[in-house]
């Protein structure tokens, strides 16, 4: 160990539930979230009018089961068990239905992690949304999916140090591919997403070593 610390707590010492965290530290593990869309056109009925799925996903397609142990999807009650637990990437859901509902999209993490369960919300849109003083949506936009996602960073403030060093270490492997895959992958703000996450990253390590550095100092 480096140094003593001046706190009355000793460094990296475990916390009440015996889980060894790593003081001054932050783990940070962007994912991406939504749902896509589309309209069955002559399939369609007056229950079913809409294909969509509803997913979580690492923002470049890598596989995430080292972080997270399930996704639990908490549909609208009208849908035949609306409660959906996928315990394996890809974490996605397929229904059809006829409207639109918030979709609770509940991340559970790995048990060396000693993290509680996060609660994301993600709004399903089934119908484009006209662009701000731009045209009504035409009748051949109906056939381009509908994708309404977001970006979040799940923040491990101090890790438990056998889950950050198990995730430093890990090689991230590719999300097994799903429908959904070429849809997302050809998506314009993907290097966007991109390049925001190696931005906040580098930014959050820069933070973590300045707040070691004021420590010293004080
Ligand atoms: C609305 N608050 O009124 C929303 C509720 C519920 C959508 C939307 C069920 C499909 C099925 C379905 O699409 N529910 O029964 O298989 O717009």
């Amino acid at each position: 160990m480096a140094e003593a610390d001046k706190d009355t707590a000793p460094a990296d010492a475990p916390d009440d539930s015996g889980v060894k965290r790593k003081r001054d530290t932050e783990l940070i593990v962007p994912v991406c979230y939504g749902t896509c869309a589309y309209w069955l056109g002559k399939k369609a009925d007056e229950y079913h009018s809409h294909k969509w799925t509803v997913y979580l996903r690492e923002p470049e397609h890598g596989d995430l089961s080292h972080v997270i142990s399930k996704v639990v999807f908490n549909l609208h009650p009208s849908f035949k068990e609306p409660t959906r637990v996928l315990e394996k990437p890809p974490y996605e859901v397929t229904e059809t239905g006829w409207g639109e509902f918030e979709i609770g999209v509940v991340v559970h993490f790995a048990e060396d992690s000693g993290e509680k369960p996060v609660e994301l919300l993600a709004p399903l849109k089934l119908h484009h949304e006209a662009e701000p003083g731009g045209a009504k949506p035409e009748k051949k936009d109906l056939k381009r999916p509908v994708v309404k996602e977001k970006y979040e960073e799940l923040v491990f403030h101090e890790p438990a140090e056998a889950f950050l060093e198990r995730v430093k270490a890990h090689k991230m492997k590719p999300a097994p591919a799903s429908e959904l895959t070429p849809v997302l992958g050809k998506r314009d703000d993907r290097d966007e997403l991109i390049k925001i996450a190696t931005a906040r990253k580098a930014v959050a390590e820069r933070v973590a070593v300045l707040k070691q550095q004021i420590d010293v100092l004080s």
